[in-house]
């Protein structure tokens, strides 16, 4: 069974980190109406969501993907890049603890989830404004035991790794070539990572959530949807643009992960 950690709204989301947005006014009832649809998408999906209580004063306390990287064997706490966003993770750790053990980013590093693309047993890492080598070498560290091979990516444009890549379908990574470095993905033992590349006009359209294998996806990128759908990628939509003004997408508002507990 899949578990999907969330966390509701914060009435403070308007004070939100920003890095390459200009700051618009957020709605906040609409961004709950919007987030519990996002909920609803992941049990429709098959997902047991466990929403926690929001936090008034943590602004991008939504965004709980920046907090832990959960894998089946353990999962990493992360010390976001923003000292704002640090008080988030003692919550996430609480809601992760019954099910993983659970590893600690220690300073200096600095990791937000965000910037880790997991496919298979390699863990790409977004060496962004976020995220440092300290960080990834921990990473290399607690991982490599289990089989994890963790690799530094450099991002450009965009404020994490999985802004610009994220996994579609088995073998099938959606990318905007501007953002990341397509030939980083392009040898993977036994052949290479089809690439799907956002549609130009739509630089934000490369965050999908994939689940199973059904990728939970912002409905305002039609054109980037359709080079979904013309692949036989089957998409849910959701509407995410009060998030999205947060600089937020749908990966970061969970941490779906298999429950090993039976
Ligand atoms: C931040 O700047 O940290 C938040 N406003 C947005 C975080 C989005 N998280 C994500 O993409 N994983």
């Amino acid at each position: 069974m899949l578990i999907a950690i969330t966390r509701q709204v914060s009435p403070a989301i308007g004070s939100c980190e920003l890095t390459h947005l200009e700051r618009q006014v957020i709605d906040v009832s609409l961004a709950r109406t919007q987030h519990f649809q996002y909920e609803k998408g992941l049990s429709a999906l098959g997902c047991e969501v466990h929403s926690l209580p929001a936090e008034p004063d943590l602004p991008d306390s939504v965004f709980v993907e920046d907090a832990a990287i959960v894998l089946d064997e353990l999962a990493i706490i992360t010390r976001p890049g923003a000292s704002s966003r640090r008080p988030e993770v003692a919550s996430v750790a609480r809601a992760l603890e019954p099910h993983r053990r659970l590893v600690y980013i220690e300073a200096p590093g600095t990791v937000d989830g965000g910037d880790v693309l997991r496919v298979g047993k390699t863990l790409f890492m977004g060496l962004s404004s976020r995220s440092n080598p300290s960080a990834l070498e921990q990473m290399q560290t607690a991982l490599h035991p289990h089989g994890y091979t963790v690799r530094g990516v450099s991002v450009s444009g965009c404020l994490h790794l999985k802004s610009a890549v994220t996994q579609v379908a088995e073998g099938t990574l959606l990318i905007n070539p501007n953002w990341v470095d397509v030939r980083t993905f392009g040898d993977k033992t036994g052949g290479d990572w089809k690439l799907i590349e956002v549609d130009e006009s739509e630089p934000y359209a490369g965050n999908a959530l994939l689940i199973g294998e059904t990728v939970i996806y912002p409905a305002n990128f039609s054109r980037t949807r359709q080079r979904l759908e013309v692949q036989g990628i089957s998409v849910m939509t959701v509407d995410v643009s009060e998030l999205a003004k947060a600089e937020g997408a749908v990966t970061c508002c969970s941490l779906v992960f298999e429950s090993l507990r039976h």
